[in-house]
């Protein structure tokens, strides 16, 4: 059974880190409430949900993609980026031992933010951004070249994250908002979408996206190209430059 691993948010969640927007008020009962039924997504589909211990001190705790990412079976824990998640990581270090998922860990002075890190098929794009170093990205390609899967360095600017401005649907097509993506180039198989908050999927199945709500018209190009796509509110969460992918860590069977 695929597992998801999840943090509930902090009642801090409006005081996290900002880069590219303007900070707005973040209503924190809603925030709960949106996370709740994103979790219930993954749980309705027979996801079983592992709960990483919160971390209330840490506004941007529940973004646990940042701290863990998987390969197959193995997880990275990264080494964030900003000075205020670093704290993040013991308790993300924690949980991946109590589930019993082996990992490696990336050090300082690398750093390396999971919203950096784009699979597809065995390749990883790994965004070079304010969060993510090229130290980071070595001690990653150290950790997966020996492993069949080859690193890809792409220079990310207009967005907090790699995964802020592109993502891929199920067939590896990478999608993404132009005006946000530093080189469309970058990617063999690019499409366009029309709104900002349709850039990031999450795949669920091979013909089954998880999207945010906020970006109609991007769900529907998605479902004339043959997809299931299913939406949740997200609001309070973009509120503080996170997206879909980053409420969570699939880990799935391999
Ligand atoms: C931060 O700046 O770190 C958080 N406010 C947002 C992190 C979003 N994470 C992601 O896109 N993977």
């Amino acid at each position: 059974m695929p597992r998801l691993l999840v943090r509930r948010p902090s009642p801090r969640l409006a005081e996290g880190e900002l880069t590219h927007i303007e900070r707005v008020p973040v209503d924190a009962e809603l925030a709960q409430h949106q996370w709740d039924s994103y979790v219930d997504v993954f749980r309705r589909r027979g996801w079983e949900v592992v709960e990483v211990d919160p971390a209330d001190e840490h506004a941007d705790g529940v973004f646990i993609e940042d701290a863990v990412v998987m390969f197959g079976d193995l997880a990275v824990l990264t080494s964030p980026g900003a000075e205020s998640r670093r704290g993040e990581i013991a308790s993300a270090r924690s949980a991946l031992e109590g589930a019993g998922i082996p990992y490696r860990a990336i050090e300082l002075p690398g750093t390396l933010d999971g919203g950096d890190v784009l699979k597809i098929g065995r390749t990883v794009y790994v965004g070079r951004t304010l969060r993510t170093n090229d130290e980071g990205i070595a001690q990653l390609r150290d950790l997966l070249s020996p492993r069949g899967w080859s690193v890809v360095a792409v220079p990310v600017s207009k967005v907090l994250h790699l995964k802020s401005g592109v993502t891929a649907l199920p067939d590896g097509t990478v999608v993404g908002f132009e005006p946000l993506v530093d080189d469309p180039g970058a990617y063999p198989d690019f499409l366009a979408v029309p709104e900002e908050h349709g850039t990031a999927v999450v795949v669920l199945d091979d013909a089954t996206v998880l999207m945010s709500a906020d970006a109609p018209e991007t769900a529907e190009l998605y479902r004339s190209r043959g997809l299931e796509v299913i939406t949740t509110p997200i609001t309070e969460f973009e509120k503080l430059e996170g997206c879909v992918t980053c409420l969570s860590v699939r880990v799935r069977d391999e």
